[in-house]
């Protein structure tokens, strides 16, 4: 009878153990299984479980801003926006992108290295390239996933046919210009070295924007009240994600004179004008910010912050004290001024944050604040990287 009932705890004790082994490897390979796909089980397993509701999302790209360019680095440069943002959220202090705007834009955009989408060096307007079409863009993805999504500025990753234009890649509205510069108050871009096209370049969706409206606006001033229009006419039953990719402070060197005149004090001009064009993109930024604080918009919004590339300071950037400069694979040329600001982020406010991030980790990024998912989307290079922000 004793030998019975060992023998019966011990088949117990056994099969205890059994469950306890099938329960582990069950999770070891579900574990293993979630790492081989990376992307897509890593996203769900770190939504943020604080936010019921998705953010709205302002992505803002400066152009060719140097390390040396913001007030938060110690620059002479004034920017008390971009400063006030940057120190009261996360400041990326080990943040990379491309050394020029073609490959950072479209790595943004697809979440994916150039070498799957061909786009190593800046498109020519004559180019006959482009984001390859079947790459989804993070606007694609966005919009699935219920946002409202709207483009801002310069575009960059091709528009030779109508299928490569913004509005043909997941934005629901266009306001900008296609090639990589164009004069900041006509908006003609101009013919360097035989590879550009000449000509009107302002697009208003799918259209030349009004020129009698237009000629004359400067562009910083212009984008900025394109997204202020957008952020006044939201409907607030979508969550918005709004791409303001800036033509400041790509050259040419042109700044309004009352932004001229604040920098008196610096002798070199193209460093002086260059000045006045960061501090009226920064004045700009605040003003939106504004709008959405007015709007009602501000407490569900994540701000994120981005140069394209290092500068270039033949046309008075700074990179100091980084070696190298826009064009070079130096840090100077790719380690990119970047910050974080969301009230999402309020346990964390003055935050630096040294992890090793990438411009492709915005698309994974963002697509898991949006909860959206990846259907039809490539093999991403990019990696969430909220866990490392938050
Ligand atoms: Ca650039």
């Amino acid at each position: 009878m004793k030998f019975k009932i060992a023998l019966l705890l011990a088949g117990i004790i056994w099969g205890c153990l059994f469950l306890i082994k099938l329960q582990y490897h069950r999770r070891t390979t579900l574990r293993v299984l979630q790492n081989h796909d990376n992307s897509l089980q890593y996203i769900f397993e770190t939504l943020p479980q604080n936010t019921q509701k998705r953010p709205h999302i302002l992505f803002i790209v400066a152009d060719d801003l140097g390390f040396n360019d913001v007030g938060y680095h110690g620059s002479e440069i004034k920017t008390p926006n971009i400063d006030k943002l940057a120190l009261s959220g996360v400041r990326l202090e080990n943040y990379y992108v491309q050394p020029v705007c073609t490959p950072t834009r479209g790595q943004l955009l697809s979440g994916r290295y150039q070498i799957h989408t061909g786009l190593h060096w800046v498109l020519w307007p004559s180019t006959r390239s482009g984001l390859p079409l079947d790459n989804p863009t993070i606007a694609d993805k966005l919009r699935a996933a219920g946002y409202s999504t709207h483009m801002i500025g310069k575009w960059h990753l091709g528009f030779y046919k109508p299928d490569f234009l913004p509005i043909n890649r997941g934005f629901d509205t266009f306001f900008g210009f296609l090639s990589g510069h164009s004069d900041y108050y006509t908006h003609e871009t101009g013919n360097w070295w035989g590879k550009f096209m000449t000509g009107y370049d302002l697009m208003d969706n799918d259209q030349p924007a009004n020129i009698t409206r237009y000629n004359g606006s400067y562009s910083t001033h212009l984008f900025a009240s394109k997204a202020k229009d957008i952020i006044w006419g939201h409907n607030y039953e979508k969550p918005m994600f709004i791409y303001l990719s800036f033509q400041a402070v790509h050259a040419p060197l042109q700044v309004p004179e009352n932004y001229m005149k604040q920098y008196a004090n610096i002798t070199d001009i193209k460093r002086r004008q260059f000045a006045g064009m960061v501090t009226c993109m920064d004045d700009a930024i605040g003003s939106i910010v504004d709008a959405l604080k007015k709007r009602e918009l501000w407490k569900d919004t994540l701000l994120i912050f981005s140069t394209d590339n290092g500068a270039n300071p033949n046309a008075g950037g700074s990179n100091w004290p980084l070696k190298g400069a826009k064009g070079s694979y130096w840090e100077g040329g790719i380690r990119a001024v970047g910050f974080v600001y969301s009230l999402l982020l309020k346990m964390k406010n003055g935050y630096v944050s040294k992890s090793l991030m990438h411009v492709t980790d915005w698309f994974p990024t963002l697509l898991n604040l949006a909860k959206g998912d990846l259907n039809g989307t490539k093999m991403l290079d990019g990696y969430n990287q909220w866990k490392t922000i938050k």
